[in-house]
């Protein structure tokens, strides 16, 4: 296992109150009409990547649904670009023709940002094939929600993966709601993990609200893949505070339950460690959430000084044949 060091508890606290703030902004961007659409955020499953970069080495990739704003940040794609995006600006990671679902930057290993649920799933498994095909080093982290577990398509990848030993880890992020559909009424058990079980996939619970218990999970489904002993599943159980896109009443839980995670915020637990160890003073601290303030506000001010991409691109990005029989060509 890579150590968890004074500096890996430090870069965690950055990182995950960054995102976590990133994310705040994003919601006030919302309501204010700067941002359209869908917006669903990962506020409270902060751990879930901090953990996972731990344990990533170079070519690992990354593929996930649509509660995907943060994850590239962490693989290194400027935040910058990830607001704009966002805005619908020209200067966003898809010129601002993607959005918030739709994030993408596979220069940076992260390939998407896919709205349709479980969509993603054999994609990430498609994505590791490619790397055994072709003989390349790397790891494809396959994430879905607890409600895309209910797909089908994920059954025919999991037969496909462990049949072929592909370097995949499948990583459910277990954040009890599918919208407003709670785990428990979508099967007769709780447990997503032991669907790998008819696989004879390895798999497993992990607490999803503490980065190192994910690093650990990570690390060692990482290292099977790698070696070519094939997929893991990880069932990581964790929670989104706000409701499941900008629109939720939220009728479906109650205050008393969100509280309850809060008391185990991943952010937090980390803070208490850098307290407890000594890691840092008061006031250092104090000085990282003024820079992560400072960031967020750059961030926003790129956004929306940046143009509108000029009108022509949405043709020009939409794929046309030029033969085809029943339009007449533009
Ligand atoms: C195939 C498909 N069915 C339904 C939807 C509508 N939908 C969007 S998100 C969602 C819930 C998915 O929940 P989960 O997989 O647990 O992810 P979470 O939102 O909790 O991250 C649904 C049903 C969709 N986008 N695609
Ligand atoms: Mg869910």
């Amino acid at each position: 296992m890579k150590k968890i060091t004074k500096e890996t508890y430090i870069n965690w606290y950055k990182d995950m109150l960054f995102w976590r703030k990133f994310e705040d902004k994003l919601a006030a961007l919302y309501i204010q009409q700067k941002i359209r659409g869908f917006l669903h955020l990962y506020n409270g499953q902060e751990a879930v990547l901090a953990g996972a970069l731990h344990a990533m080495k170079k070519n690992d990739k990354m593929i996930t649904a649509y509660r995907n704003h943060v994850q590239p940040i962490g693989l290194g794609v400027d935040p910058k670009r990830i607001m704009a995006e966002l805005l619908g600006k020209d200067t966003g990671t898809s010129h601002g023709m993607g959005g918030s679902m739709h994030i993408f930057s596979p220069e940076h290993n992260f390939y998407g940002g896919h709205g349709i649920v479980g969509g993603q799933i054999p994609l990430g498994a498609g994505l590791a094939f490619a790397d055994k095909y072709f003989e390349r080093d790397g790891v494809t982290l396959t994430y879905f929600g607890d409600g895309a577990a209910r797909q089908g398509s994920l059954h025919e990848t999991f037969n496909m993966a462990i049949n072929w030993k592909l370097p995949v880890v499948f990583i459910c992020e277990n954040n009890g709601y599918a919208m407003g559909t709670s785990v428990e009424r979508t099967a007769n058990h709780e447990d997503i993990w032991k669907l790998g079980l008819g696989y004879e996939m390895p798999c497993g619970p992990v607490d999803g609200m503490n980065p190192v218990k994910v690093a650990e999970a990570m690390e060692e489904a990482i290292e099977r893949a790698r070696r070519g002993d094939g997929p893991t599943l990880l069932d990581i159980k964790t929670y989104r505070y706000r409701g499941h896109s900008m629109s939720d009443a939220q009728k479906y839980r109650t205050k008393d339950e969100v509280d309850e995670y809060r008391k185990i915020d991943p952010i937090t637990q980390v803070l208490d460690v850098i307290k407890k160890k000594k890691y840092a003073s008061e006031n250092e601290i104090k000085e990282w959430d003024k820079e992560v303030k400072e960031k967020v506000a750059e961030c926003q001010k790129f956004a929306e000084e940046s143009p509108y991409p000029d009108k022509q691109l949405m043709y020009d990005i939409v794929y046309e044949q030029e033969d085809y029989p029943f339009l007449k060509h533009r």
